[in-house]
């Protein structure tokens, strides 16, 4: 799996309020550490990088966030824009990252430390490392 969007059930109603519960399946690995983002301008674009063997669990639950994915192949668009929401981006994912709303917050569960190392900031070294294989399914990095 390269990536993946998932959509929660809320619990409530709209007098009181409403409750997301994610369960552990939806969490594929130890979380080694949480990060988020904020006050982030409307229409500023980050991320431009992919990760070598990263997995990371995202979700917007204010706001709107558009991801452009390419997998060096094939590229979609996947927009977190309600607290229902969760995407998985697994390693070898290209991704360039919009703030479509003011005050978007984007929390990230990863699976490892920050290492810079990890990361490929490069686009035509990431294609080429698409090109040698390096996540094909028989490579110890793929997912
Ligand atoms: C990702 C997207 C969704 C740290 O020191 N510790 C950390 O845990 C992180 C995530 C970043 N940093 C440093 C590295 C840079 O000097 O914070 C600075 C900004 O990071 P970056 O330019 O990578 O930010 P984004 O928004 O482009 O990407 C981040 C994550 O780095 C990345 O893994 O998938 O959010």
């Amino acid at each position: 799996m390269k990536y993946k969007m998932y959509i929660h059930d809320k619990i409530g109603d709209r007098n009181h309020g409403y409750l997301i519960s994610i369960d552990k399946k939806f969490i594929e690995f130890n979380i080694a550490r949480i990060y988020y983002i904020y006050n982030v301008p409307k229409n500023t674009t980050r991320g431009y990088h992919a990760h070598k063997n990263l997995k990371q669990i995202l979700f917007c639950p204010i706001g709107q966030i558009v991801f452009s994915l390419d997998d060096g192949v094939d590229k979609t668009t996947i927009v977190l824009d309600s607290p229902e929401k969760t995407l998985f981006i697994g390693p070898g994912i290209w991704r360039e990252i919009r703030w479509a709303s003011k005050k978007s917050v984007l929390v990230v569960l990863a699976s490892e430390p920050f290492e810079e190392n990890d990361y490929i900031r490069n686009y035509e070294e990431y294609i080429k490392l698409v090109q040698e294989g390096y996540w094909s399914d028989n490579d110890e990095n793929s997912i």
